[in-house]
């Protein structure tokens, strides 16, 4: 494998990561600890941690609805993140914003929305900003199969288009916007395949293989960077549960579930790392080891943070 061994363990460590960040948020959900609902993105890491991993700290990503994973990937703080999410004052909205509305502008993360499609006209708008100043700085949108329906989209891409602008388009095709099923609302397969009415490549990719998901977003990033303009990059993908936390997601087929459980994007990177003998069972427990402490003490971070007083409600609002 050509991707260097330090790069290697690194995705693998914040695979790792996500999922057992978002295991701790689902029991915390479950001592109704977090106001809201929560989206989960179990099944789907292998998406953000492979972009995420060909980005620099300075480079900008939007996300969506299903946001943790893309917001720990592109490296926010798990305390801030958890804090967020249990709606706590120390969290990155001080605890106004919740599970769907995590921003750092610090690591380039430009925000989380709830609004299906919001994030491509926003990664567009980051893209011009960054052609107009002139650095080589690159934008990534994060966006569902669902919200390659909405206006937004295609208003984007073309956009994105003409002006030749540094972003790379990331649709996570997981085959379902909420309980409707991609083969009821399109005629086509591939997503990417809209990439050609824009004038664009448009590349599809295994969404469970975050070595696929690397190599696609490097081509994608190298060339928006280089000022080659934009790529639609479509990983297909699946998401473990529901939609969202009260979905208890009867619509799909055992089978097809069953199928996708088999192909986790976690334990494909493990079997490939311990068969290249890149990492060994006891380095993995290592890093498990590490990662559970980390969540541990945002987890104690985030309990022991105080609620936001109602005085502090129009706070930080703009009017
Ligand atoms: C503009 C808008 N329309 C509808 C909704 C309700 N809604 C929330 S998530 C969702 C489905 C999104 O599906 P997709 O884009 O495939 O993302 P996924 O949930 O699969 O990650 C819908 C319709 C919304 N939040 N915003
Ligand atoms: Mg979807």
């Amino acid at each position: 494998m050509e991707v260097p061994r330090e790069k290697l363990v690194e995705m693998y460590r914040k695979m790792l990561q996500i999922r057992l960040f978002e295991e701790k948020v689902f029991e915390l959900y479950g001592q109704n600890m977090v106001p809201g609902t929560i989206h989960l993105y179990a099944g789907q890491e292998a998406v953000a941690v492979g972009v995420c991993s060909t980005l620099r700290k300075d480079d900008y990503i939007t996300s969506t609805h299903r946001g943790h994973g893309h917001c720990i990937a592109k490296g926010a703080d798990l305390k801030r993140v958890m804090a967020e999410i249990l709606g706590k004052r120390t969290g990155y909205c001080k605890g106004k914003g919740g599970s769907m509305h995590i921003a750092d502008f610090s690591v380039g993360v430009l925000g989380a929305t709830a609004v299906v499609g919001a994030g491509l006209p926003i990664a567009t708008g980051a893209a011009l900003s960054i052609k107009l100043r002139k650095t080589d700085q690159v934008s990534v949108c994060f966006f569902g199969d669902g919200a390659s329906n909405q206006g937004t989209f295609h208003e984007s891409l073309n956009m994105a288009a003409i002006w030749q602008l540094p972003v790379v388009f990331v649709c996570e095709n997981n085959l379902y916007a909420m309980g409707t099923r991609q083969t009821r609302v399109m005629r086509i397969e591939n997503i990417a395949d809209r990439a050609a009415a824009y004038g664009m490549p448009g590349v599809t990719v295994d969404g469970n293989d975050v070595l696929a998901v690397y190599k696609a977003a490097e081509t994608a990033v190298e060339r928006a960077r280089k000022g080659g303009g934009p790529t639609l990059l479509e990983c297909k993908t699946y998401r473990h549960k529901g939609h969202s936390r009260m979905d208890p997601a009867k619509y799909r087929p055992k089978e097809e579930v069953e199928e996708w459980l088999a192909k986790d994007p976690i334990k494909r990177l493990r079997s490939k790392l311990l068969e290249a003998n890149i990492m060994s069972e006891a380095e993995m427990e290592e890093v498990e080891r590490e990662v559970t402490a980390e969540i541990e003490e945002a987890v104690k971070f985030a309990l022991e943070s105080p609620y936001p007083e109602p005085e502090e409600a129009l706070e930080d609002v703009y009017a």
